[in-house]
């Protein structure tokens, strides 16, 4: 069968390539969203070729549209008493699985293009946990930066004042992203629980532990990645211990991901803001980082200011600091062809994604090409929604886990996904492919779901 081929990206399969035309007639600008459609059609030729019925049933042209997108405004009023309107999303994507489930970003780059990305990989993310969940998504382009604590509180409760008539603990449960953390996630549960006059625990996920978080939770999409990273590590025989590690970012992810590979015995030479980066040939110190980003608040250069090993690097780019072990843990399309050619050749044996999609087209193929073992976010960094399955188990037995249980059942799921998606590369002919093995597995589980419910 013919094959078409970007400039950088990966080739769609001739049966498939209509479907990727009207989806970029259909959404015109929405780029990230392309993208991200892109990279899972890229992989489904050899799938639909064994399973001919996904074509003819339309399951993929189905999964391409969104099943619910709602738009809003939200309004709110500043310190200084101005009004300011800022633009609420929440794109429920696929239900086959479970209720909507995703995360809610904060940052002022969100767009709906944003938003259905990473709906989209959230559908087949939640698939490959093997837990109840369906796909959502949601944010807004609200900067929390340098907003007071009441700003953030006003925002919060004026995103869930709309909101709140679109979830349920059966219907759509929300949960943190890019500037949503603990305090977001408390400001919109009080005012979903005042809107409603109902503790409906299981409605959003990431709460705080005394009331209905669960343990575990905070750390788990940075360990997960971490454990995903270690698995790819065994298979191949190698080891993370001993090796050096670069982390892009400082937040939730990053922090989480830099505490595992340091009790792995790895070692943490780098990581970033949207300022800049540090480097620090002693390993990077968690306690001081957590306490200048998780309580302060401030930005990276100050690790630099208090840390005499480490240097902080205000342009460039973090993927030039050689290392073996890349854990890019950010944002979307932040390390390019380029950087994935410097780390290259700088030794690179591993890229695990805790980010969602923080490569691009480009710099997958340059990892590919060049043997480096390359693991897609959809995978890697799939133990913090998982964990948020586990919060709401937790929630619907009105029962609480211990933190050991709860990261063994955590480290467990990775494994699992782990030998899913390698058993599902291996099954196809394509041993080693993380890309092809997490998007086929994920997709046949949700396909299959869909057909057994008929035209939905
Ligand atoms: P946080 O808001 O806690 O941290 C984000 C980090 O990335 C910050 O250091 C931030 O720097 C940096 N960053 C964000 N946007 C940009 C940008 N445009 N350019 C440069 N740096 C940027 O978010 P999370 O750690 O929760 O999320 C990080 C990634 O992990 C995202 O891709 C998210 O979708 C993904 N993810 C998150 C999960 C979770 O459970 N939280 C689960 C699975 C995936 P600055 O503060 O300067 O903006
Ligand atoms: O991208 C993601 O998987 C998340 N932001 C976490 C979603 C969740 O519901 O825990």
């Amino acid at each position: 069968m013919t094959t078409a081929t970007t400039s950088t990206g990966p080739a769609i399969d001739q049966s498939l390539q209509h479907v990727y035309a009207e989806v970029l007639r259909r959404n015109p600008g929405e780029h990230e969203f392309h993208q991200a459609v892109e990279e899972v059609l890229a992989s489904l030729g050899p799938v639909v070729r064994r399973h001919p019925h996904y074509l003819a049933e339309r399951v993929i042209e189905r999964l391409c549209e969104p099943e619910r997108q709602i738009i809003f405004r939200v309004p709110w009023t500043d310190d200084a008493g101005q009004v300011q309107i800022n633009r609420g999303f929440r794109v429920e994507y696929s239900s086959v699985l479970g209720p909507y489930k995703g995360g809610l970003r904060f940052h002022p780059s969100v767009l709906l293009g944003t938003v259905k990305f990473l709906g989209f990989e959230q559908i087949f993310k939640n698939a490959l946990t093997g837990l109840p969940i369906g796909g959502g998504k949601g944010g807004s382009d609200f900067d929390p930066k340098g907003r007071s604590d009441a700003e953030v509180m006003r925002f919060c409760q004026s995103f869930m004042t709309e909101l709140y008539r679109h979830l349920g603990e059966y219907t759509d449960v929300p949960a943190g992203d890019i500037g949503v953390g603990g305090r977001e996630i408390g400001y919109l549960f009080g005012q979903y629980k005042r809107i409603t006059n109902r503790y409906e625990a299981g409605v959003l996920t990431g709460k705080g532990l005394a009331w209905g978080g669960s343990r575990a939770r905070k750390e788990a999409t940075g360990y997960g990645t971490v454990y995903f990273a270690n698995e790819m590590a065994r298979h191949a025989g190698l080891s993370l211990a001993g090796h050096d590690v670069v982390v892009s970012g400082s937040g939730n992810v990053a922090i989480y991901a830099i505490e595992k590979v340091t009790e792995l015995g790895g070692r943490v030479v780098a990581c970033s803001d949207s300022s800049g980066y540090v480097v620090d040939e002693r390993g990077i110190d968690l306690d001081l980082l957590k306490d200048i980003k998780e309580v302060r608040r401030e930005r990276i250069g100050q690790y630099a200011k208090e840390r005499t090993s480490a240097r902080f690097v205000d342009r460039g780019c973090i993927w030039d600091v050689p290392c073996e072990i890349a854990l890019p843990c950010a944002t979307q399309n932040e390390l390019d062809e380029e950087a994935a050619t410097t780390l290259v050749k700088n030794g690179l044996d591993i890229v695990a994604e805790g980010a969602n999609m923080p490569c691009t087209p480009g710099a997958v193929r340059v990892f590919q090409e060049a043997g480096v073992l390359f693991g897609p976010g959809k995978a890697v960094n799939a133990g913090g929604v998982a964990t948020s399955a586990l919060e709401m188990q937790q929630n619907a037995s009105r029962d609480t886990w211990t933190f050991e249980y709860t990261d063994n059942r955590l480290a467990a799921i990775m494994h699992n996904i782990h030998e899913r998606v390698v058993s599902t590369a291996e099954d196809y002919g394509r041993p080693g492919d993380y890309v092809f093995g997490a998007n086929a597995s994920g997709f046949t589980a949700v396909a299959d779901a869909m057909l057994a419910m008929g035209v939905i």
